[in-house]
Order: C-alpha cells, then sequence, then structure tokens
C-alpha cells in the first residue's frame, strides 16, 4: 500500500451520560478520527483516543494532533508498505505520543486488511468468535444509584461488571454490589487513585473476592505495585502501567501484577499490543481488552482485536448505545443478550462513519496529500 492522503479530524460527541472516575468527570469525548487513503483509492480509518485533558495519560487532542500533522503523518506520505506492520519503524525516533502514532498505525491496519478484503481479526491473527463484553461503571453520587445502573446493565445482557473506585469510594460500594447481587464476576479499577500507605485497606477489598483490583498506585510504580501484589489475595491488573512491551515484561518479571489489560492507544497500536499479547500468553497471564470511551470506529478497531485467544477475560467493549446517541457509524454495536458482541463482519474493521454525523461533531479538520 502506497499512503498518498491522511485527513485528520477532531470530534466532539456528547456522551449519553457523563462519566466519573477518580480522576475526574467526563460529560463529552473529543478525539480524532484519522483516515489514510491508498494510491488504488482505498481507504482505512481509525480513532485516537487521547482525551481533552492529560489526566488518565499524558496525551491530549491537542498533542496527538501536533504530532500527527507535524511529525507522524509527514513521515508515511508517499512511502509504500509491504504490510500496516512496517508503520512503527518510520517513527522509530520519536519518543512517546503512543495514543497518536497508534491512530495512524491502527487506520492503517484498517486499510490493509480492506486491501486483502479480509477482515482485520484474520490480518491480526485470529478468525473471528463472539466477543465477551463488561461494562465500566463511572463513581456515581450514591450507593442506590450505583446499585440501580447496575441492574440496569445486567438486564441489557452485561454479565461482568466494573466499577471504578477511589479513598471514600471502595469498600462501601462493593460491599453494598455483593450484598444485592450475590457472587456476579465483580472487579474494581482505581485509575491511580491509592498510595502505597493504603495497602491494608486495600486489603480489606480481599474479602469480597473480585476478579482484581485494576491500577491501585501510579503508572509509573512497578516496584511498589510490586510489593502491593504480595499483601493482596485480589489479583492486580495494571492497565495505565503497561506502555510497551519492555514494561510488559518488566511487571510480569517484578511480579506486579497477575493480569494485564491491553488497550491499543496506550501502548502505541497492534504491533505492540500483538507483542503483548504474545508474551502474556507465554507466561500465562490473563488478558482483556480496554476501553478509552471510544465512539464506534475505536470500538470495531477493539472488537477485532479482541478476537485474539489470549484474550481471555470479558472486556470493556460495551454497545455503541451506552456512550454515544448516535454512534458515528450506522448501524451501531450492540450486545446481545448473551452477553457478548459480535465483531462487524466485512473487510477490515467492517465498518465506517457516516459522514453527516462526522460533519455534526467536527470541531476543525485538515487533510495533508503526498
Ligand atoms: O481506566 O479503563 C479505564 C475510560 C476512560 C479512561 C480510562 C478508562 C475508562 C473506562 C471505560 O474504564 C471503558 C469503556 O467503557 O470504554
Ligand atoms: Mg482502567
Amino acid at each position: 500500500m502506497r499512503i498518498t492522503a491522511v485527513g485528520l479530524s477532531v470530534l466532539r460527541l456528547p456522551l449519553v451520560r457523563s462519566f466519573e472516575t477518580s480522576f475526574g468527570r467526563m460529560a463529552a469525548r473529543e478525539l480524532i478520527l484519522v483516515h489514510v487513503e491508498d494510491a488504488s483509492g482505498a481507504e482505512g480509518w481509525g480513532e485516537c483516543v487521547a482525551d481533552a485533558d492529560p489526566f488518565y495519560s499524558p496525551e491530549t487532542t491537542t498533542t496527538a494532533w501536533h504530532m500527527l500533522e507535524k511529525y507522524l503523518v509527514p513521515g508515511v506520505l508517499g512511502h509504500t508498505f509491504a504490510s500496516a506492520a512496517e508503520l512503527p519503524a518510520t517513527w522509530r525516533k520519536i519518543r512517546g505520543h503512543q495514543m497518536a502514532k497508534a491512530a495512524l498505525e491502527m487506520a492503517s491496519w484498517d486499510l490493509d486488511a480492506r486491501l486483502q478484503s479480509r477482515p482485520l481479526c484474520e490480518v491480526l491473527g485470529a478468525p473471528a468468535r463472539p466477543i465477551e463484553s463488561g461494562v465500566s461503571i463511572g463513581i456515581h453520587p450514591s450507593i442506590d444509584a450505583l446499585l440501580d445502573r447496575i441492574a440496569e446493565e445486567r438486564a441489557a445482557g452485561y454479565r461482568r461488571i466494573k466499577i471504578k473506585i477511589k479513598p471514600g469510594w471502595d469498600r462501601e460500594p462493593v460491599e453494598a454490589i455483593r450484598a444485592r447481587f450475590g457472587d456476579i464476576p465483580l472487579m474494581v479499577d482505581a485509575n491511580a487513585a491509592y498510595t502505597p500507605d493504603h495497602a491494608a485497606h486495600l486489603a480489606e477489598l480481599d474479602a469480597f473476592d473480585l476478579m482484581m483490583i485494576e491500577q491501585p498506585l501510579d503508572d509509573d510504580d512497578l516496584v511498589r505495585h510490586a510489593r502491593l501484589q504480595e499483601r493482596l489475595r485480589t489479583s492486580i491488573c495494571l492497565d495505565e502501567s503497561i506502555k510497551s512491551p519492555e514494561i510488559a515484561a518488566d511487571a510480569l518479571d517484578l511480579r506486579a501484577c497477575r493480569i494485564i489489560n491491553i488497550k491499543p492507544g496506550r501502548l502505541g497500536g497492534f504491533s505492540a499490543s500483538l507483542a503483548v499479547h504474545d508474551l502474556a500468553r507465554s507466561r500465562g497471564i490473563p488478558l482483556w481488552h480496554g476501553g478509552m470511551l471510544e465512539s464506534g470506529i475505536g470500538r470495531a478497531h477493539n472488537l477485532h482485536l479482541s478476537a485474539l485467544p489470549g484474550f481471555t477475560l470479558p472486556g470493556d467493549v460495551a454497545a455503541s448505545r451506552r456512550y454515544f446517541e448516535p454512534d458515528v457509524i450506522d448501524p451501531p454495536l450492540d450486545i446481545s443478550p448473551d452477553g457478548t458482541m459480535t465483531i462487524p463482519p466485512g473487510p477490515g474493521i467492517g465498518v465506517v462513519p457516516v459522514p453527516d454525523r462526522v460533519s455534526a461533531a467536527q470541531v476543525h479538520a485538515t487533510r495533508l496529500e503526498a
């Protein structure tokens, strides 16, 4: 494939309901949609998961736009690639900015798969299969409101429930969920809200048989996560910390976690995600696919990657209607009553954005040509 043009657009999509984590409340998603074009006229779509604010990670929509426009896109325009796996070599010298890199790389994987007339999951290495899906539920104003929300999600088909926690919103909501819903698959995500001084407090969660506690400490704290994991019966899953295959290997060597969450945006794309997948699989570490409140474009990418055999736990890849109404794709992605999602069939990611919906949400746009 020869990349002849790249379109970038910033979209602002209001969330169906605001989403609160330990780092703040989001009412809308700002994202960059990436459109790559091949000399033959074929196209590929990608979504940058950086947020407007640098709270989940240091990247923002603005830094990602800058990196794409100034460095990453000029590095690939006019170049011929035998496969999307070759793109990361063009930015080997550029440090960081994984989300910006991932957006361009993943759009090129979609293009690559469309040129081969194959579904993306097969190009990544696995046939399509139903994807078991869970939900991530934000911090709520009251425990009653949280319990009602969980009842609604379970009625929609989601089996695994993850709740966001932070100091002051952890033990009580977990206890109330166990009291009302019994032995359901339940896990918690702290988004780095705790410090090593909270170790004894976090150990109280061991009484509730959680599937895991996700990212209790800061993203750079592998050694402190290892010390904490030694004190907890509950498995630690790392999210924010796993920024490269090398860090993933270090985390496993240090026993800083027993489970890994893969987000291709956080890792710099599918090549790095495949490397973490293969590493975790070879060490018997369970994986699941994380989410970043993506639109249907990013969500479709996530479903395709989730087909790989190492993803043995339900992912945060839920139906479009939980996030955006309407989504930028049509038809939207939906959950089946059995709690699984279907990978969109057809070439590439299997979906494209609806032009009218993109224009309606567009904040600004540019097109770069070879
Ligand atoms: O930590 O997994 C996270 C959303 C935004 C940023 C970070 C996270 C999340 C979620 C929601 O938990 C996942 C989703 O439903 O897309
Ligand atoms: Mg997380």
